[in-house]
């Protein structure tokens, strides 16, 4: 069976799951909600649903219920590679099943089919200033494509129908997900390196064709997998995927979800942290004339920080209450790589790592003190040579687009209804906190 066909088979049996927890189970209350959560962000109200990733506080992420080190061993791996394929990823996230090699060779031919970027979108990255955001080109090229959606000309056509219209979302996600690596690495080589694009090999996988388009030969190729399988998924509630959701439940296509979600991201509080990290970093190692600073001298700059009223950027998490795993499994690659491991960058982010925490205890306002999957990320990146780092956050867009576009294919599937939360007035907190009548 195909994946479509796979998934066909999963959504029929989940559907009935779904319409009994609405149908005979609607008015069990799943939890209360305080003034500062209404006020503060809607932290920790449960109200959203997915089945793609869960993150426990203290546990961290788990995809389709499976650790980090337990998703990386299970999957396929590319030949001569220690990371797997993110096509079997993608069959992972959407089916909840561990593919076979099979099963995974068919989604790889299956993107390749679909890998071809429309012309006109190289034409508007070109017409933008040269010193646009990356991730503002990035988004772009995802929304000009929208007159693709096969989603948004059947709804046009009359042709809508709750059941299957998640068949739609499917193709347009998959037709999307094809083309991100060859638009990323596009917008990297026009505008980072001279304007030299390198046209895809149709011999490599996704994640092993990303890193030929970059122009950076092995490992980067296992680097690239990883990192796109670690930025996937991190639940419903974060901005990029919860964006996505939302323009989605508005019955909007996989190209308009995207692009928003894609625009979150690019927040310095959510996925720019990963280039504000490296922007730190570097300061900080200019300062010292490249030297590597003492413990005292980090410390100091860490509170520096803090007291200009910044914040430490790959530190703290909405969530999470411990070391971020994604963080994890990055630094173990650092340790496991010769050259990386003795780097400098990636001895001062380690350092960091000993030090951050105290500090951040110290000041006592961030509730987690650790880093998340920011801190790490940049410093291998750079290693390799993508030393450009406004342009991190659009790796993470690319492997954002995996989990986001998993969900919206799911949010379809059981026909999720358009988002639309209450809100009050200040008067009216006012009068539920019972200080004004
Ligand atoms: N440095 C300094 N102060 C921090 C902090 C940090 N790294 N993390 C949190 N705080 C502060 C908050 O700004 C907040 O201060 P105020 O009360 O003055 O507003 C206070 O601690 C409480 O915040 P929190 O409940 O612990 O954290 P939030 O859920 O509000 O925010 C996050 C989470 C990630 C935005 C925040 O920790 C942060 O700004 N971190 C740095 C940026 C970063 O690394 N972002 C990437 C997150 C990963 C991702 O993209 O998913």
């Amino acid at each position: 069976m195909s994946l479509k066909e796979v998934l066909a088979k999963k959504i029929e049996a989940h559907r009935p799951r779904t319409t009994r927890l609405v149908k005979e189970y609607g008015d069990v209350k799943v939890g209360e909600v305080t003034i500062s959560q209404v006020i503060g962000g809607m932290r920790g109200i449960k109200s959203l649903v997915t089945d793609i990733s869960y993150l426990d506080p203290m546990e961290g992420i788990r995809f389709r219920g499976m650790t980090i080190p337990e998703t990386f061993a299970a999957l396929p791996k590319v030949p001569g590679s220690e990371y797997p394929y993110v096509e079997g990823f993608w069959w992972l996230l959407l089916t909840g099943d561990v593919p076979t090699m099979e099963q995974t060779l068919e989604v790889v031919a299956d993107w390749k089919a679909r890998s071809q970027v429309p012309e006109y979108v190289w034409d508007i990255l070109r017409t933008m200033p040269r010193d646009t955001h990356p991730m503002t080109m990035f988004s772009a090229a995802i929304l000009a494509m929208q007159r693709e959606s096969i989603f948004a000309k059947n709804y046009a056509a009359g042709k809508f129908n709750k059941m299957t219209c998640w068949e739609d979302m499917y193709e347009d996600c998959n037709n999307l997900l094809a083309k991100l690596p060859t638009i990323a690495a596009y917008i990297y080589r026009m505008k980072y390196k001279g304007d030299t694009p390198i046209a895809p090999n149709p011999e490599l996988d996704w994640g092993g064709n990303f890193a030929h388009m970059m122009g950076i030969g092995k490992p980067y190729d296992d680097v690239a997998r990883m990192y796109f399988i670690l930025h996937s998924d991190h639940e419903s509630g974060n901005v990029s995927a919860h964006t996505t959701h939302l323009v989605a439940s508005a019955l909007s296509d996989a190209y308009y979800s995207l692009s928003a979600g894609i625009n979150g991201l690019a927040g310095p509080l959510h996925g720019l942290a990963n280039q504000e990290v490296l922007a730190w970093t570097q300061n900080f190692m200019q300062k010292l004339g490249g030297k590597l600073p003492t413990k005292e001298e980090l410390e100091k700059a860490l509170w520096d920080t803090l007291n200009s009223g910044q914040v430490i950027p790959g530190y703290g998490h909405a969530v999470l209450r411990k070391t971020d795993p994604r963080y994890t499994s990055q630094r173990e690659f650092c340790l496991k790589t010769p050259g990386l491991k003795d780097y400098p960058l990636f001895q001062l982010v380690s350092m960091i790592y000993e030090v951050a925490p105290k500090v951040l205890m110290e000041h006592g306002k961030a509730k987690n003190p650790w880093p998340n999957v920011d801190a790490q990320s940049g410093v291998i990146q750079w290693y390799y040579g993508v030393t450009e780092y406004d342009f991190y956050t659009v790796l993470f867009g690319v492997g954002r687009a995996l989990g986001v576009l998993a969900n919206i294919t799911w949010d379809r599937a059981l026909g999720y209804p358009i988002e639309r939360p209450k809100s009050v007035t200040t008067d009216m907190l006012e009068e539920i906190a019972g200080i004004k009548k």
